[in-house]
């Protein structure tokens, strides 16, 4: 099949076309970036919401509840799971695939897991292709899940429209979240767990946090769950559809639409010199010497990647 014809197929909604596209667009192939560029123009009507939090803390399960409000609302919804590839957590990925089943059957929801990336892709990089494949695929919202741990997840958080940063009592999560800047970056915050000891609390300490910090612009709910009871959804799609309503009139979606393209452009730029660099054989060992080099202090790294790059333009 050819590019063009999977191309028109996910645009057509056409679901197994879909699935195939986003496994093209997943591998990073070439083929993969060639389908990108032909579904780029199509996309950008989708909200984009970024669900983020600890392991455990409930986000598979909120995402599940939250999309069948979506689906209550009419609204189609494509959710990108981004799974640690440790084997720790691969019972995690499991279980995500066995509650969001119920969801599965439903053709106006997509689900796709994806393992994080390795070190020469970078993995918002990756979600933001994704996010993309989905948007022009028509879906309405498009979740992203990731484990709010480092940088990388700090990054696919940024990519959303909307941030999502699911706490849970008695666990030290938000002064975790406030170390990893990762509060900063939550424009809704959910106490999920709500029926534990210690919600009330958590929920006075991030409330009187926020006062401490009001900002002009949106105004960042804190709000309580109950995931696995489906209580606290019907509130979280609420605040959702108000915050795209607020990007709207305020002008917010634009400003943020140009950093995400420049923040997109910076991140593709450094991808295809890396991957000009360093993409084949010959290039991963030339990267390969170069790391010995620079760990062992025979050369600086910003020397180091000149020199990469050098090799670049006089090939
Ligand atoms: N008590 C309680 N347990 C919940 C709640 N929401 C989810 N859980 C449970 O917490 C565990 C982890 O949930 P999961 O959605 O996989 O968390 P994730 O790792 O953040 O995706 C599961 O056993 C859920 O059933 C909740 O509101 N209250
Ligand atoms: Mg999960």
């Amino acid at each position: 099949m050819t590019v063009d014809e999977l191309a028109e197929g996910v645009l057509r909604g056409d679901r197994r076309l879909l699935a195939r596209a986003m496994t093209l667009v997943e591998n990073r192939t070439p083929r993969g970036r060639h389908l990108l560029r032909l579904l780029y123009p199509h996309s950008g009507r989708a909200h984009t919401v970024g669900v983020t939090g600890s392991a455990g803390s409930g986000k598979s399960t909120l995402t599940g509840a939250l999309t069948h409000e979506l689906r209550r609302r009419g609204k189609t919804v494509g959710i990108i799971a981004v799974d640690p590839t440790s084997p720790f957590t691969s019972g995690a990925i499991l279980g995500d695939r066995i509650r969001m089943q119920d969801l599965t059957g439903d053709h106006d929801v997509f689900m796709r897991s994806v393992a994080t990336r390795g070190s020469l892709g970078g993995l918002s990089e990756a979600v933001a292709d994704l996010m993309c494949v989905l948007d022009a695929a028509g879906k309405d919202v498009v979740i992203v899940e990731t484990v709010g741990a480092g940088q990388d997840e700090v990054e696919v958080a940024r990519t959303a429209q909307t941030t999502v940063l699911v706490l849970t009592p008695g666990t030290g999560d938000d002064i975790q979240a406030m170390k990893a800047g990762i509060m900063e970056i939550a424009d809704i915050l959910v106490v999920n767990k709500a029926d534990l000891p210690g919600a009330d609390t958590l929920l006075g300490h991030l409330r009187a946090l926020l006062m401490l910090n009001r900002a002009e612009g949106w105004q960042v709910p804190v709000q309580r769950a109950i995931a696995s009871r489906e209580e606290g959804v019907v509130e979280l799609a609420d605040a959702i559809e108000q915050r795209r309503r607020f990007l709207e009139t305020s002008g917010a979606l634009e400003t943020a639409r140009r950093e995400r393209a420049r923040h997109q452009l910076l991140a593709a730029m450094r991808s295809a010199l890396i991957r000009r660099a360093v993409g084949e054989s010959e290039g991963v060992s030339r990267l390969e010497e170069a790391v010995e080099r620079v760990a062992s202090r025979e050369i600086d790294p910003h020397t180091a990647a000149e020199e990469l790059i050098e090799q670049v333009r006089e090939r």
